[in-house]
């Protein structure tokens, strides 16, 4: 790419050409080497098809157009159906959609530079007469400053750069001396009190007369504008200042960009689709790539190509790598939340993101271009039109379609990068649609509902801007065009702007530089110009394949889910849709996927999983680059997942004798269910449901009614666990990885999911542990059948769990000398007290431990409360524990004051932290036991001399 237009490493190319030059010439190219091979799908069309369709096109624009000019003008848009004119204020108020209306002749302006494009040049000077002979732009008339600039703005410069292009030919428009410039630099000046604002983002209305804030203006209290109305202005802007040497409306415009893209969501790179214009607060957390957000990445790739600023496409390929991985979900474009995009934000797809797949020929990735496409054109085969909205399963979400033209551009761009017949078969779809359904005796008239074929009494002045356009060019050669379309780029509204723009007044961009993006690594970013090796494959059919196993996603019968759609795509041999984020170890058909894509699945001691690919072994090249990208998506998830897992690990706690709170266990949260960090912990009993991986309805529910379940990890998802106990009457739930030996010792921590479904219902706390801890409670259970533990955020003082409870003194005054060693008998038995079993106060969450207390059997601590004393006495040998001998006791106070906490006198035992290592809770578990043994040991020997009467 020439230095000119500002690309790099694309080639040397002719000067003064900007990047999509090239890529527009080398499409043309490709058509002639590989139209004459087709021979599936659709045949090559003949030089005398194309051109019917494209007078087809003419006709039909004419009727538009003329019935416009002669029922409406000089009103903003034509009423198709009761065929007169749109003036605002006269008819009841569309709200919002109202915006776009000027009293500014709209349809007329909108339709400058189409009128060149469809070779009607006579009527274009006529036109740009009128233009300049009754437009007024100083209409008191508050108006969206998005719509103005793309629409009238654009329109105007759009005429401009045609004019100037006919008058230099030397034929029409010899009288030209930039009139429609100097009226586009006017509505320029009229729109920048918009920006005045700290931020930079422009106010989303302004009054063409008044401006914004004064009183007149009826304008400008507004806080918040759409990502799309901000990032939508730097073609437009930059061109007026190229085109007159007034540098402030591409400052303005980059400002505002360079505000947005310091705003973006850090760790995902995505941006909402609302901010607020004084804050830079996100308003809406969702992203896709339709309404609210969609021309603002258009601007980003355009602004590179046009005004050759390497700025522009590092933001956009930042961008661009983060809609692929997580809204691109191949048909699919889904919203999902800027912070945990991960999630999807709907489940349904609005018709303006039709343009994308348009937007990723210029960027050069073609397959998900045709996968999209495919869906959409699937979806209007259904409806005869894209309606506004559509869910995931191809059913109508709003039924309105305004003959919105982002399908017949997207169609349009990829027959230029293809040169697949098929797609002006495509083209001819729409064309027979418009005029079998939309096609009134004035005009086009939009659809009220796709499914009735119900009119709505408007015509949108991008119908004409854009539609006929893209309609015209996808039939037209070169020669049928009376100028190189190449040497322009189309903005968003489909207006024109040459190329040549990148190499004039260019001292602004030199200006802006950033130094932002010196952190940023550079490999992130495609420097090269669209791969010709991609766009036009040696194989013809290339296009083919990648639509073939989309061809039935909309069932004309029988809507089908997303999941049918890649079930379907797998049956039929062709490209193995399997998703990193669907991917699931268990799923028997999953694992089949990944053999075919080469890809081995490791599992590691650990509990971990290892994926591995060797192309090589990959049963086709096709699979093996699916491979590729699987391993990428895994990466890439593995990585946002570990981010996102990054919240501080809980602690599970054994407060049951003979533990008394020295074992906290390391445990992981999920994302469902009680939030400990916000709420008190829970205490209770442990019990084993049953099934053990809790999968299904719990047999046995009396064992865990009011306890904490614990739970194997496996057969199903977390979410599905935690419902199954909670219905059983559990209080919390402890899941324990099945993988043996693992431990939180050697394996990072992880949050449990959800199930990707709403997991509200779920109350109960549930957390994860390892292999190694979990069999520290399974032990116990073991050994004491009772036991009970505190779920928790992090370790609990044991001043607090235990207040009321007594236990042996040696187990509270720990010293670090002597801590691993057994008290002695001495020890034991000197400064022996009175044992007192009942808790005068009430513990500190009285319902958690009454429930404890009154679930539990004699042999615990806590019953030790209760206890009488004859029970004390009946068989201390059986029944272990502060009831069933006299070691020496304290009876822990809330108000007591502990001289030293645990963490400072026990090496070993973390207080403060969340868990312990396991070895050392082995180790200090095992020591407890001795030194309990041995107090047993010294009880039967006191009660044995005291049977004998020694003492
Ligand atoms: C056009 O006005 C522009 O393309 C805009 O960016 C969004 N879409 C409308 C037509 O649908």
């Amino acid at each position: 790419m020439s230095e000119a237009g500002g690309g790099r490493g694309c080639g040397s190319p002719a000067p003064q050409r900007a990047p999509w030059s090239l890529v527009a010439t080398t499409a043309a190219l490709c058509l002639v080497t590989t139209t004459s091979m087709w021979t599936a799908e659709a045949a090559p069309m003949t030089r005398e098809e194309k051109q019917k369709l494209g007078n087809q096109v003419l006709e039909m624009f004419d009727h538009a157009y003329g019935n416009y000019m002669e029922h409406a003008y000089p009103a903003d848009e034509l009423m198709p159906l009761t065929c007169r004119g749109r003036i605002r204020g006269e008819e009841p108020s569309r709200g919002d959609v109202d915006d776009a209306l000027g009293k500014f002749s709209l349809t007329l302006i909108d339709s400058l530079d189409t009128l060149v494009v469809l070779n009607k040049t006579k009527e274009f000077e006529d036109a740009v007469k009128k233009v300049l002979r009754d437009v007024n732009l100083d209409n008191d008339v508050v108006v969206s400053v998005f719509e103005t600039n793309i629409r009238v703005l654009g329109g105007l410069l759009g005429g401009h750069s045609l004019a100037i292009m006919l008058k230099e030919k030397g034929e029409y428009m010899q009288w030209y001396n930039d009139e429609l410039l100097q009226m586009a630099k006017q509505l320029g000046y009229k729109l920048l009190p918009a920006f005045n604002t700290t931020s930079g983002l422009p106010y989303p209305r302004i009054n063409l007369k008044f401006g914004i804030r004064k009183p007149e203006a009826r304008t400008g209290t507004e806080t918040d504008t759409c990502t799309a109305c901000a990032g939508t202005l730097i073609l437009e802007f930059a061109a007026l200042s190229r085109f007159t040497g007034a540098t402030i409306f591409e400052e303005y415009a980059r400002k505002a960009l360079d505000f947005l893209w310091e705003k973006r969501q850090r760790s995902s790179n995505l941006v909402g689709v609302t901010i607020n214009i004084h804050t830079g607060d996100w308003v809406r957390k969702d992203s896709g790539v339709g309404a609210g957000i969609d021309s603002y990445y258009e601007y980003l790739l355009k602004a590179y190509v046009l005004l050759g600023d390497d700025s522009f496409l590092e933001r956009f390929n930042t961008h661009y790598d983060a809609i692929m991985r997580y809204i691109s979900q191949p048909p699919l474009l889904l919203d999902v939340h800027i912070h945990k995009p991960m999630l999807n934000a709907r489940t349904w797809m609005d018709a303006l993101l039709a343009f994308f797949p348009g937007l990723q020929v210029l960027k050069g990735d073609i397959r998900p271009a045709i996968e999209t496409h495919e869906m959409l054109y699937q979806v209007i085969k259904k409806h005869n039109f894209l309606p506004e909205a559509f869910t995931t399963d191809f059913r109508v979400h709003w039924a309105q379609h305004p003959l919105r033209p982002e399908f017949a551009e997207s169609t349009y761009f990829l027959y230029k990068a293809t040169g697949d017949p098929y797609y002006l078969e495509v083209g001819k779809t729409l064309i027979e649609n418009l005029n079998k359904y939309a096609r009134v005796p004035c005009g086009f008239a939009a659809m009220k509902d796709v499914r009735t074929g119900s009119h709505e009494d408007r015509m949108d002045s991008f119908f004409l801007a854009e539609m006929f356009k893209y309609l015209y060019l996808l039939f037209a050669d070169k020669e049928d065009i009376i100028f190189d379309i190449e040497d322009y780029i189309f903005t968003t509204e489909a207006h024109l702007l040459p190329l040549w723009l990148s190499t004039t007044n260019q001292s602004i961009s030199k200006k802006s530089t950033t130094s932002e993006y010196i952190e940023l690594d550079d490999s992130n970013f495609d420097w090269t110009c669209p791969n010709t090796q991609i766009l036009f494959p040696n194989d013809p059919l290339y296009a083919q394949s990648i639509r073939e196993p989309l061809k039935n996603v909309v069932d004309k019968s029988c809507p089908r889910g997303v999941i049918r759609v890649r079930e379907e795509s797998f049956r039929s041999g062709a490209r193995p849709p399997l998703r990193a984020r669907d991917f699931m170890a268990t799923n028997p058909e999953h694992l089949e996927i990944l053999k075919k894509m080469g890809v081995s699945l490791i599992h590691l001691k650990d509990g971990r999983v290892q994926l591995v690919q060797h192309a090589i072994q990959a049963a086709s090249s096709i699979d093996a680059e699916d491979g590729l990208r699987f391993m990428q998506e895994m990466i890439e998830l593995s990585s946002q997942q570990q981010k996102e897992q990054q919240l501080p690990p809980r602690a599970v706690q054994i407060v049951s004798h003979p533990f008394f709170g020295r074992v906290v266990l390391t445990a992981g949260p999920a994302q469902f269910g009680l939030d400990l960090s916000k709420h008190k912990e829970t205490r209770g009993f442990v019990a084993s449901s049953k099934p053990y991986n809790g999968c299904s309805e719990l047999t046995n529910p009396e064992a865990v009614m009011g306890k904490i379940a614990l739970l194997q990890r496996g057969q199903c998802m977390f979410a599905e666990k935690a419902r199954n106990i909670q219905n059983a009457g559990a209080i919390g739930g402890i899941v324990i990885d099945d993988n043996e030996g693992s431990s939180s010792d050697t394996a990072p921590l992880f949050q449990m999911a959800g199930d990707g479904k709403d997991t509200d219902d779920i109350k109960i706390p549930m957390l994860f542990l390892f292999s190694k801890e979990g069999s520290i409670i399974l032990d116990a259970i073991r050994e004491y059948e009772e036991v009970e533990v505190l779920l928790s955020d992090k370790a609990k003082d044991r001043a607090a769990i235990l207040k009321g409870k007594m236990i042996p003194s040696y187990i509270i005054n720990s010293n670090p000398e002597t801590d691993n060693e057994p008290p002695s008998a001495d020890q034991t038995a000197s400064g022996s007290q009175e044992v007192d079993l009942v808790d005068g106060e009430p513990p500190e969450d009285s319902s958690l431990n009454s429930h404890s207390e009154s679930s539990s059997p004699a042999t615990t601590d806590n019953a030790a409360a209760s206890a009488s004393p004859s029970q004390q006495d009946s068989d201390p040998t059986e029944n272990p524990g502060p009831t069933g001998f006299d070691g020496e006791c304290t009876y822990f106070d809330e108000d007591e004051e502990q001289s030293e906490t645990e963490e400072d006198s026990n090496p070993n035992v973390s207080w403060g932290k969340e868990g312990q290592p396991v070895h050392p809770i082995v180790a200090d578990w095992n020591e407890d036991m001795k030194a309990i043994k041995m107090l047993k040991k010294e009880m039967m020997k006191k009660k044995m001399m005291m049977k004998k009467g020694e003492l």
